[in-house]
C-alpha cells in the first residue's frame, strides 16, 4: 500500500519534483492516494500506515518543513476526529488535503498580487535557482502589462536556473543567463533581487539553494535590496524550540561523475542567509521584516507551533 508514496519520495529524492512548494504539493497527493487506497481494517492501522507514508516522505528531502507542516496539519485532522469507520477517516483527509491545498494556492495569489507591485517598468531583477512561487510572482507582474528585465543564476550543481530561464522565455521576458560566481558582476545592473525559500526560521534566517546567502552578501554589498518571496508555512517550529534546520547534503556524483578517487567533494543543498541581509519577506500577510516572522505565522496560523 504505500508503494505510491515510496514512489513520490523517490521522485523527490531525485529532483524530478522540485522546489518546496512542489515538494509539497506531492507529498499531499502521495498521503490522499494512499488513504483512498488504503486496505487497513481500523483507526490503529489507518493512523499507523499514515505515520508510516509521513517518515518515508519526510526522509526524501530534509529541508522542507512545508511539506512538514502540510502532512502534520492533515494527520492531526485524523487524530482530533471521533469517527472510526477507515472510510470516514479517509474522507477526512481528503478534505483536509484539498483545504490545505486551496490555502497554498491562495497564498500565492497573494504573495503574487503585493510583490508584482514592487516591480515597476523596466525593473531589471536578478534570481538564482528555481522557485515558483517567485516565478509565478513575474508571471502576475508581465500579466498586469509591466515590462521588466530577469538575470538568473545557472545555478550549479543541477542547473535549475535553466526552469526558470525557459519559463520566462515563455512569457516573452527579456532573460539573461550567467555563471553563478558572476552574480557580483551583474548585481549593480539589478533593481532587486528575488529569491524563493525553503525554510525559514524562528530567528527570521532563510534557508534557500546553496548560494543563496553569497548572493545576498552581495546584493548587501551592491545596496542592492534583496528580497525573499515564501509562504509562510515555510517555517520551521522546531527551530523555536533549539534545533537547528537541518541542511540537506546530496550525492558528489551532482558535482562530478567519475571523480578522481581520494577527493572530497561536498555538495549541501541549501545554505542559510542572515535575517540581517533580507530587506523584506514577500508573504501572504504582506511585505514583512525577517524580525517579524515568528509573531505573523502565530498569528496566522497558530497550530504550527503545537
Ligand atoms: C529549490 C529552491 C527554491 C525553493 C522555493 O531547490 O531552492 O528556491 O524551494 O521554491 P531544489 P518554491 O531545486 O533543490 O528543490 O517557491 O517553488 O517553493
Amino acid at each position: 500500500m504505500l508503494e505510491s508514496v515510496q514512489t513520490t519520495a523517490k521522485k523527490i529524492k531525485r529532483l524530478e519534483v522540485q522546489g518546496a512548494r512542489n515538494v509539497a504539493i506531492a507529498a499531499i497527493k502521495a498521503i490522499e492516494t494512499l488513504s483512498r487506497e488504503t486496505e487497513t481494517k481500523n483507526t490503529e492501522e489507518f493512523l499507523e500506515e499514515l505515520s508510516e507514508a509521513k517518515e518515508i516522505l519526510f526522509v526524501s528531502r530534509e529541508t522542507e518543513p512545508l511539506m512538514r507542516n502540510a502532512v502534520r496539519w492533515i494527520i492531526s485532522q485524523v487524530e482530533k476526529s471521533d469517527k472510526k469507520r477507515v472510510r470516514e477517516l479517509a474522507e477526512i483527509v481528503s478534505s483536509a488535503s484539498q483545504q490545505f491545498l486551496k490555502n497554498l494556492e491562495d497564498s500565492r495569489e497573494k504573495i503574487a498580487e503585493m510583490g508584482a507591485k514592487r516591480i515597476r517598468n523596466n525593473s531589471v531583477i536578478l534570481t538564482h535557482c528555481h522557485s515558483s512561487t517567485v516565478t509565478y510572482l513575474l508571471k502576475k507582474a508581465k500579466q498586469e502589462g509591466k515590462s521588466f528585465e530577469i538575470i538568473c543564476t545557472e545555478t550549479r550543481p543541477i542547473f535549475q536556473g535553466r526552469v526558470t530561464v525557459k519559463e520566462m522565455l515563455e512569457l516573452d521576458v527579456r532573460t539573461t543567463l550567467i555563471v553563478d560566481s558572476a552574480a557580483r558582476f551583474f548585481m549593480n545592473q539589478a533593481d532587486f533581487v528575488l529569491v524563493g525559500a525553503d525554510a525559514i526560521t524562528s530567528e527570521g534566517n532563510v534557508i534557500n539553494k546553496i548560494g543563496t546567502s553569497m548572493i545576498a552578501l552581495e546584493a548587501h554589498e551592491a545596496r542592492t535590496p534583496f528580497y525573499v518571496v515564501s509562504e509562510l508555512l515555510k517555517f520551521d517550529p522546531v527551530t523555536m524550540y533549539g534545533d537547528y534546520e537541518r541542511i540537506e547534503e546530496r550525492s558528489p556524483d551532482e558535482i562530478w561523475r567519475n571523480h578522481p578517487k581520494n577527493l572530497i567533494i561536498r555538495n549541501p543543498a541549501f545554505d542559510v542567509t542572515r535575517r540581517d541581509f533580507i530587506h523584506g519577506i514577500i508573504c501572504e500577510e504582506g511585505i514583512i521584516s525577517p524580525h517579524s516572522v515568528i509573531e505573523v505565522t502565530h498569528r496566522k496560523y497558530p497550530w504550527v507551533f503545537r
